[in-house]
């Protein structure tokens, strides 16, 4: 069973996301994308729909980030509400990836808490990691990404070159007609952010992306009456180019397209006291509640 009073451990998270299929028989179902560098699995949930197999599906990943423990919180926080609540969900299938980069967040808990990359090799013989977040391959290797090894923001050899990137795309591909929203659960600072990362212009759906991330706030703000600041990541944030968002709009396709950065606003930063785990995952579930309702109708 997962706890939400404490952060869970990869291997906790491993065992109830394994078990999940027994608890729900015919609700969920658990599968192993593929494997990391140092032989964990990333594995996806899909909750199934009520109906048939045309139903549009919602993509979700947790924990590409290592030190943003909010986020698999969150991912398998919604994973349980979903399975407890399937009238709510409807007609959307929901896609649920918890820990994108398990190597990270083990090595977060073990040797480095501010660890943010996966633990692949590189050139060089001091510095280990790829930023996921800088390696999908849509404007790769452009601003906000570094060719340093051992920068936090290292894009990597090439585009795609690492297996959490590859999980993640052949994962998003393999539905791409179905794939109407994508969201990717970071920490921290309260945002609902939306394409382009890449650069300071915005997408030609940008009006359909700002109604649907500004009904996202509006839903988490009704939780505890936090404000989350909607807009495009460049503009808000920073430019930064190999985004999984980017991709997932401009390469897969995928019309509704979000970064949500969790709790805080940079008091705690990553280390979310235990006390704010549920309060942070109540949000991101408000969010992806109101999101869901939206792909249901959505023509
Ligand atoms: O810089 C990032 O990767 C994200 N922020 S974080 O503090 N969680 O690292 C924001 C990504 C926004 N999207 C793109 N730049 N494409
Ligand atoms: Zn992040």
């Amino acid at each position: 069973t997962a706890t939400f009073e404490r952060f869970m451990s990869f291997d906790e998270i491993q065992a109830h996301v394994e078990e999940l299929p027994n608890l729900y028989p015919g609700q969920v179902t658990v599968r192993e994308l593929s494997r990391t560098r140092e032989d964990r699995p990333i594995l996806l949930v899909t909750i199934h729909s009520g109906s048939d197999k045309k139903s549009p599906v919602i993509f979700v990943d947790g924990g590409m980030h290592a030190r943003e423990w909010a986020s698999p919180a969150a991912a398998l926080f919604l994973v349980g509400r979903l399975l407890e609540s399937p009238d709510l969900t409807g007609d959307v299938e929901w896609r649920i990836v918890p820990v994108l980069n398990p190597d990270g967040y083990v090595y977060s808990w073990t040797s480095d808490r501010m660890w943010r990359k996966n633990r692949g090799v590189t050139r060089s013989v001091q510095c280990t990691g790829v930023d996921i977040n800088r390696n999908f391959d849509y404007h790769w290797g452009e601003s906000g990404s570094s060719t340093r090894p051992c920068s936090s923001i290292y894009r990597g050899m090439s585009a795609s070159s690492e297996p959490e990137t590859n999980a993640l795309m052949t994962a998003v591909l393999e539905e791409r007609k179905r794939v109407k929203a994508y969201v990717s659960l970071h920490a921290y600072g309260q945002f609902v952010l939306y394409p382009w990362g890449f650069r300071r212009s915005t997408p030609k759906n940008s009006a359909e992306l700002e109604e649907v991330g500004k009904g996202m706030a509006e839903a988490i703000r009704t939780v505890e009456g936090k404000d989350f600041a909607v807009g495009s990541s460049a503009k808000l944030l920073y430019p930064a180019s190999g985004g999984s968002d980017d991709w997932a709009l401009g390469v897969a396709k995928v019309p509704l397209s979000y970064t949500m950065e969790l709790r805080d606003e940079g008091v705690a930063g990553f280390v979310l006291p235990p006390n704010q785990i549920l309060p942070a995952a109540n949000e991101a579930w408000a969010a992806m509640k109101s999101l869901g309702e939206y792909v249901a109708k959505r023509p």
